[in-house]
């Protein structure tokens, strides 16, 4: 007996229908497993790195219990190490930087025109190692072998000599693994920015949160590197007894420190130049206007990426460099402010000639100047040697370093989540709970961390789990603790808007702000393939041009996952390109890497065995497959 087919589309020659049946992700677990569309893998990674800021937010908290007392026996030195020590890790590497690649991932395409990255499988295997990889941090620390050297991880203190066992081999072998997952990133960013965009999107009709992003990718390819470099000589020191880093034998302390800073001051860049990004987005969508000075801003981003990495000293001012090397560095620390300053001044000049509309998303950028600023100010302030020489080590630069992280990368992005949420969800956010939370985020991260610049002055050194009665530093501390939890209700805030907007949301439609680029052009949320017929470009803000000659590309087979590729800088048709299927091998790829990351740890000849599982599922994922080449044949014959 012979069932009825599967039921087709509801016409055949409907080519949305066929277009979401080509580009859709296989149902079922081995489907899910085997996903490579952007929007699924991106929101993957969102709501991962989303959970890794809960998480690292969580370890905030109970230190800032433990602190909010003097004298306090809540957690003790051990446990307070290592929840400084994760607090910063999970902040700086698996929160601030995969949440940015992963908007990125999300949101490209679609800004760009096109129906997906560059390289998705590859999209796919870097967020299971990046998910892996996190995870086994997070699976020491509940085990009791959380690392705890802090963040940074400075020798000889993450030496065997200073800390036997496993923790700083997990995380040194950990950090080189999630990295890893951020050069791929960066690579499918840069790839897709400079091939994929519409026909007619010149570099100089592309939007600013596209620069930021290639500017960011470049930082990632460069910086990345020495911090893997880094941990990797970190644990073969510890475990097969090189000398990298033991001055005894020829190695160099300082040799540490300067590799970490090379990625660590850039990595603050990293943070905070998609936000930048953002921000112009935002801005000129409310302020109803293009962007003032887009050449200007282009100009800046990049030449902020350049003088991030002429940086890095001034995290060593106390160490015993010479002299005149850090008053080179003053100088270059100070140099950044010029970039910075001018791209306020674009964003002020177009809020000022715009034609402002209030919402949410905006109140955050709005904050995100004053914050910034404040935090700006006290790092030029900390760019002078003498000054830095008293304030090192103590609370005025946690302050200092949550205004410029916080200010430069949570404030922007909770606008991101409000300005783009329709977009992703198809529903407009609760504009009542909206500013409910951005207030108690507001006044709570104010209340946490104004009063740290005070104590910090006041010599309550940082990295300690307790400081002693009668400092004068209770008030501060207890109020901190308070702020702290205002920081979480709003959180807790925007997880219950996001939650119930979802269903409840009024519909948004596809452009609900009445915004200018391409992303608000798909439906909301947009189908598997983004859109239904691909645009072609005539200047920045395609959406709020009068309709230009051709509007669309023609010529692409809804029946096969094609994408059009163009020239780099002109953007130019240059051929159509076949994008790669789901697959389930990226994902066990990822499982056979981690295998062998993760083995390496407590055998060091994991690093020989360990790569035959790896080099087994990577040949099968490369491996022709027969519909695949059947494809291509059916194009190849096709007029
Ligand atoms: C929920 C809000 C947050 C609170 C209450 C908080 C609190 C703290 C505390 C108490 C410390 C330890 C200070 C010490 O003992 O020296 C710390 C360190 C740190 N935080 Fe946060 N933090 C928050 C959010 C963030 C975010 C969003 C980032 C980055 C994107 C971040 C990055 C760091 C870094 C890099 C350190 C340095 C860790 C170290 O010295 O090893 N924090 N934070
Ligand atoms: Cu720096």
């Amino acid at each position: 007996m012979s069932r009825p087919e599967i039921a087709g589309p509801a016409s055949p020659a409907d080519p949305a229908e066929v277009l979401e049946q080509t580009w859709r992700d296989p149902p079922g677990l081995w489907g899910r497993l085997s996903a490579v569309n952007h929007k699924t893998i991106a929101a993957r990674f969102l709501y991962a790195a989303f959970a890794f800021f809960v998480l690292g937010g969580i370890l905030a908290l109970l230190m800032r219990l433990q602190l909010a007392r003097p004298d306090s026996r809540l957690i003790g030195p051990d446990l307070y190490n290592q929840l400084f020590t994760m607090h910063g890790t999970t902040m700086m590497f698996l929160f601030a930087v995969p949440v940015m690649q992963a908007i990125g991932i999300w949101l490209l395409p679609l800004m760009l025109g096109t129906r997906t990255v560059a390289f998705p499988r590859m999209n796919a295997f870097a967020f299971w190692i990046f998910l892996f990889g996190g995870v086994m941090l997070f699976a020491a620390f509940l085990i009791g072998m959380g690392p705890d050297a802090g963040w940074f991880a400075y020798v000889p203190l993450a030496n065997a000599d200073y800390s036997p066992g496993k923790r700083i081999d997990i995380w040194a072998q950990m950090i080189t693994f999630t990295e890893t997952a951020a050069l791929m990133e960066a690579i499918v960013i840069i790839v897709t920015i400079f091939k994929m965009r519409a026909p007619g999107m010149t570099l100089d009709r592309m939007p600013l949160f596209a620069w930021a992003m290639l500017v960011t990718s470049f930082i990632v390819l460069f910086a990345m590197p020495a911090v893997m470099l880094a941990s990797t000589a970190l644990i073969t020191d510890r475990l097969v007894d090189t000398h990298f880093y033991d001055p005894e034998l020829g190695g160099d302390a300082l040799l540490w420190q300067h590799l970490f800073w090379f990625f660590g001051h850039p990595e603050v860049y990293l943070i905070f130049i998609p936000p930048l990004g953002v921000i112009s987005a935002i801005i000129a969508t409310f302020s109803r206007r293009p962007m003032v000075g887009y050449r200007a801003m282009v100009l800046s981003l990049i030449a902020t990426g350049f003088l991030s990495f002429g940086l890095w000293v001034h995290h060593m001012f106390a160490t015993s460099l010479p002299e005149l090397g850090k008053t080179f560095f003053t100088a270059a620390s100070l140099m950044i402010a010029i970039p910075t300053a001018v791209q306020i001044f674009c964003w002020l000049a177009t809020l000022w000639t715009g034609r402002l509309v209030l919402r949410t998303p905006l109140l955050f950028v709005l904050a995100f100047f004053v914050i910034l600023l404040a935090g700006g100010l006290t790092g030029l302030m900390l760019a002078s040697v003498s000054l830095d020489t008293q304030l090192h080590d103590t609370y005025f630069v946690v302050a200092h370093l949550h205004y410029v992280l916080m200010g430069g990368a949570v404030f922007p992005l909770f606008g991101a989540f409000y300005y783009w949420y329709p977009k992703f969800t198809g529903r407009m956010m609760s504009e009542k709970l909206g500013k409910w939370q951005f207030w108690l985020f507001f006044t709570g991260f104010n209340v946490t961390f104004f009063p740290m610049h005070i104590v910090g002055l006041e010599g309550m050194p940082r990295r300690v789990y307790t400081y002693p009665d009668g400092m004068g530093w209770n008030t501060i501390n207890l109020g901190a603790t308070i702020g702290a939890f205002m920081i979480a209700t709003s959180v807790l805030l925007f997880i219950v808007n996001a939650w119930r907007s979802r269903r409840r949301g009024a519909l948004a439609g596809a452009d609900p702000w009445g915004a200018g680029t391409l992303e608000w052009r798909a439906a909301s949320p947009p189908p598997a393939a983004n859109f239904d017929v691909l645009p072609v470009v005539h200047g920045r803000y395609p959406l709020w041009q009068p309709a230009a000659l051709p509007d669309r590309v023609a010529g692409i087979d809804p029946g096969l996952r094609e994408v059009l590729l163009t020239s780099v800088t002109a953007a130019e048709p240059d051929h159509r390109m076949l994008m790669p299927s789901p697959s389930p091998w990226p994902f066990v790829t990822a499982l056979a890497t981690t295998v062998f990351f993760v083995a390496s740890i407590f055998t060091p000849w994991a690093v020989v065995w360990a790569t035959l599982p790896v080099a087994i599922t990577a040949t099968l994922w490369f491996w022709p497959r027969r519909s695949e080449s059947e494809q291509r044949h059916q194009r190849e014959v096709r007029p």
